[in-house]
């Protein structure tokens, strides 16, 4: 393939234009608005965590004299312009991002034939911005500077979605899907419902693997009341995303979802969250059940840690040795992970040092491969690029 060494960045968004103008139109989430005290910095509202805020900032429109930040974040040009994308790859010697829609993608089109329209549009959006970049690069060697993970309108009729699958693969950049743990239509029935199985055929026949990343966290059951005001974001983002995808994975894993399609891929975003900790609970929790027992009484089970190792990749978005060294060893081997920023989320705090300074959020990351393989080792070459050319075939640019 290619013998220098790439610098591939799987987890990584942007929201194209058709995207950001819908949200510019709504007034619920997510949605992008301006506040009176702050008239020319829209932000970006998402998170149903931001709620308890944005009714404190509309209460006291005039000026924010709590010093509470105000809802949301900044929408900055790192969320919608390719060049700032690709000025942010090159800052941080990125060769090549597998750009993904963010949350919360088109979960929230409650009309399915809408979500049909924006999900087309949004990925030839996509494909349009990854082939202009490799148009202006072509005289560089390896893999163009970007790829795409499709979004899917998860609110339309089956039919629908399942029509629109085999067509992702005419996109010479898009390697993969991106989909939320929501499941199909505005019920949140989860990736274990059966519905999901011809969506999950169709992906495994299109060799398409799901990134699978999460948007809707705890319920304040659990993080506590309105910790916002007094914890910011970090109980949704730290602890209630990750929590979200490792329950959806364990839900697809018991509904026997990766025996009934065995050519189904999964990235786990932000290393598996708590999973390559837990699988050996699942494990024990799984004989230890009655109705599971049975369940699984005449049939030869894969344990969770076999479909780990055998359908499961996850990113290296972990920010810590200790985290990616469990990553590493819960799907059986350093082949199966790939490096992710995360950009444009986590930017520094501080408005001054976005532009031109490493961000903190990759140099964590980065760090942490670099301490966990040792610094120009083989270990370090595959999950900072190689595994990511391998797994997501970006050595070709042509339709697959
Ligand atoms: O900061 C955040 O809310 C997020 C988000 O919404 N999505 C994500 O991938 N990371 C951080
Ligand atoms: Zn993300």
């Amino acid at each position: 393939m290619f013998s220098q060494p790439y610098i591939v960045d799987i987890h990584t968004h942007m929201y194209p234009p058709t995207y950001i103008s819908l949200l510019r139109s709504r007034t619920t989430l997510p949605m992008v608005r301006t506040f009176p005290s702050a008239p020319k910095e829209p932000r970006l509202l998402l998170l149903e965590s931001e709620l308890p805020s944005l009714e404190r900032a509309l209460s006291s429109p005039a000026a924010n004299t709590s010093g509470e930040p105000l809802p949301g974040r900044p929408l900055t040009k790192h969320y919608t312009d390719p060049e700032a994308k690709l000025a942010f790859m090159r800052q941080h010697g990125i060769t090549t991002s597998v750009v993904s829609l963010a949350n919360p993608w088109l979960d929230f089109l409650e009309d399915g034939e809408e979500a049909g329209k924006v999900a087309e549009e949004v990925n030839r959006e996509m494909e349009e911005m990854c082939s202009k970049a490799a148009a202006s690069q072509q005289n560089r060697e390896g893999p163009d500077p970007l790829f795409f993970l499709a979004a899917l309108p998860t609110t339309a009729p089956l039919e629908a979605i399942l029509s629109l699958i085999p067509k992702l693969s005419q996109y010479a950049h898009c390697r993969g899907i991106i989909l939320s743990t929501s499941g199909l239509g505005p019920s949140h029935s989860g990736l274990d419902d059966p519905a999901m199985l011809p969506i999950f055929h169709a992906l495994a026949a299109a060799q398409l693997p799901i990134f699978l990343h999460p948007h809707y966290g705890l319920p304040d059951s659990v993080l506590g009341q309105n910790t916002q005001s007094k914890y910011g974001h970090v109980l949704p983002l730290a602890i209630g995303f990750p929590v979200e995808t490792s329950i959806a994975l364990v839900r697809m894993y018991l509904a026997g979802v990766f025996d009934t399609v065995p050519g189904l891929r999964v990235i786990i975003a932000h290393a598996g969250g708590v999973v390559p900790f837990l699988a050996g609970r699942v494990e024990s929790c799984v004989v230890h059940d009655e109705l599971l027992t049975k369940k699984f009484d005449n049939q030869e089970r894969r344990t969770l840690w076999q479909v780990l190792r055998e359908q499961v990749y996850l990113d290296a978005v972990v920010y810590s040795e200790v985290g990616l060294k469990a990553a590493v060893e819960a799907v059986g081997g350093v082949e199966r992970v790939m490096f992710g920023t995360d950009h444009p989320f986590f930017p520094p705090v501080d408005e001054k040092y976005r532009e031109g300074m490493e961000w903190e959020s990759v140099r964590l990351n980065r760090e942490a491969v670099r301490k966990t393989f040792g610094e120009g080792s083989e270990e370090e070459r595959l999950v900072l690029g190689g595994n990511a050319v391998r797994i997501l075939g970006l050595g070709s640019n042509t339709t697959r």
